[in-house]
């Protein structure tokens, strides 16, 4: 069929005060450029006429400062899921201006398809190319557009000029049967193909096509600090020392890894280590270190729900994608963060915390307890089904004032029962086989920043208990940064 070709300004000139929206995208990449900055446009012009105007908008991870940002900027946001990672928008989260239910990622599609989050009025969907038939090829981040095309009463297209046809064959695209008649995944390996490399939508709900030319916007990666090199050769110091005990099998294992300056060190470290045999990663997002280690054929597969590159290595990968062609699937997030795969493959996750207590809950999400950061995101998926789940971050922040390791975490996402490595510039902590107390000793002693290893075992010792937490202690730290502004005066 004919389309019509409209400006961002037509398609959010019929979206309604209310109405749910549904965007393809992971991160930046995949996320639509156009459409979402001309909504904000629209809410400022009718709040300025004293009209009310807000959307809900589900996403598959975290979007842009193109959407989210300019839509937080407007107050445009009334209910948004499933992560974020935009100041303005963390902002009007915090001051209660946006509802957001912060949630697992992979869980999000199927709760949606379920009727959890309402009926879905739009889906704005990123592509690369689209056939009369409604055939889509995807841009460079999927989510969860799969389930939102498919529910959506009408659809947006973003047709970004600037994405390569090359994508073609890149994606694998399906949508999962619900309970009671979900069949395994047929994933064993995570080079394993699934589903299709387009997403076929159905041609007669779409509105209107609005053409783009964007990059994806992701800025380039700054040079790991000392800090950050220090974990990334503590994480490798301890794959190594496990793959030479055989508790990581002789073909390795698939790994995942956050995102960020932590997770880059972490990648480059392993390119760099001779003894670590080529891997493959089923993770969520690959960033610029992953080309990189593919380059160098240390990875040789990553499945992924999106390619989070800088905008200079993604003007580079679109003129030649033969590099990358066979060695990249991009999948949607229910695939990509799927728990049932990711337990039977035997992936290694490595996420980041905010900061960790000394028996092994992480908190990834809150800080100082209350105020949301990002979001638990896909760290959750991957570290509680994983077969070693690493956690990692600095042993102090913000000079010293703040110590990562406290007594206990002041929110938690990642229960100790789900974390079974710790490692901070300092060392690493290995919680595996460990009692409580013993977890205790071990993160004080490895992880933990000098100025703050006493106080920790001043309070450790105190306690009684298979788990000796003092209750009016706990929030010690927390309480002596909120009143002095330094962990290190915590009344114990
Ligand atoms: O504050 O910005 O004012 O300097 O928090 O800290 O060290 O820059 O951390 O950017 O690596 O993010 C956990 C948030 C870490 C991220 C988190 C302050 C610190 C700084 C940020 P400033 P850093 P990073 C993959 C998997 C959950 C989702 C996830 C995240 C700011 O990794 O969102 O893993 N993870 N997803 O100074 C108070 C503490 C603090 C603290 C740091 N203990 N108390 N402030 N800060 N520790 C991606 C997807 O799911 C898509």
């Amino acid at each position: 069929m004919a389309y019509n070709y409209i400006t961002a300004e037509e398609a959010a000139a019929m979206i309604k005060d209310g109405d749910t929206i549904g965007m393809s995208g992971f991160t930046a990449p995949g996320t639509p450029k156009a459409i979402p900055a001309a909504i904000a446009k629209k809410a400022e012009a009718e709040h300025a006429e004293g009209r009310p105007f807000k959307i809900n908008l589900f996403t598959g991870a975290s979007s842009s400062d193109r959407a989210d940002g300019n839509l937080a900027r407007a107050n445009a946001i009334n209910r948004r899921a499933p992560y974020q990672n935009v100041p303005d928008l963390r902002k009007r989260i915090n001051s209660h201006d946006v509802h957001y239910s912060d949630r697992h990622l992979s869980e999000m599609a199927q709760e949606v398809r379920y009727g959890t989050y309402g009926p879905i009025d739009y889906a704005i969907i990123e592509a690369a190319h689209i056939t009369p038939d409604g055939e889509i090829i995807l841009g460079t981040g999927v989510g969860n557009i799969p389930t939102y095309a498919h529910l959506a009463k009408k659809i947006f297209i973003e047709l970004n000029e600037q994405l390569p046809h090359e994508l073609h064959g890149m994606h694998d695209i399906i949508m999962l049967q619900d309970p009671p008649h979900r069949p395994a995944i047929p994933i064993i390996k995570a080079n394993d193909r699934i589903g299709s490399p387009i997403l076929k939508i159905d041609p007669n709900k779409v509105v209107g096509i609005v053409k783009t030319k964007y990059y994806d916007g992701v800025h380039e990666f700054t040079a790991p600090d000392e800090v950050s090199k220090h974990i990334g050769s503590n994480v490798v110091k301890f794959l190594l020392s496990e793959y030479k005990r055989g508790g990581i099998p002789k073909e390795f294992l698939p790994l995942q890894s956050g995102v960020g300056n932590v997770a880059n060190a972490v990648l480059y470290d392993l390119g760099e280590s001779k003894e670590i045999p080529p891997f493959m990663m089923y993770t969520e997002v690959i960033q610029d270190a992953v080309l990189e280690l593919m380059k160098k054929g240390k990875c040789t597969f990553a499945s992924t729900c999106s390619m989070t590159f800088a905008d200079p290595t993604e003007e580079k990968l679109f003129k030649d994608m033969s590099e990358v062609k066979d060695k990249i699937l991009l999948r949607p997030a229910e695939i990509s963060n799927n728990p049932e795969v990711i337990r039977r493959i035997g992936v290694i996750a490595m996420n980041t915390a905010l900061e960790a207590d000394i028996f092994g809950n992480v908190n990834s999400t809150h800080v100082l307890g209350t105020k949301m950061m990002n979001g638990i995101g896909g760290s959750g998926d991957f570290a509680r089904n994983a077969y070693i789940s690493i956690f990692s971050c600095p042993s102090v922040t913000k000079g010293g004032l703040i110590s990562n390791i406290v007594p206990m975490v002041a929110h938690v996402d990642h229960s100790e029962h789900s974390v079974d490595i710790i490692v901070t510039d300092q060392g690493i902590a290995d919680l595996r086989c460990k009692d409580p107390i013993e977890r205790a000793y071990e993160i004080i002693n490895n992880c933990a920043h000098p100025d703050y290893r006493d106080m920790l075992k001043h309070y450790l010792e105190m306690g009684k208990g298979q788990t000796p937490v003092t209750l009016e202690k706990a929030f010690a730290f927390h309480n002596a940064f909120n009143e002095t502004g330094d962990m290190r005066n915590a009344k114990l």
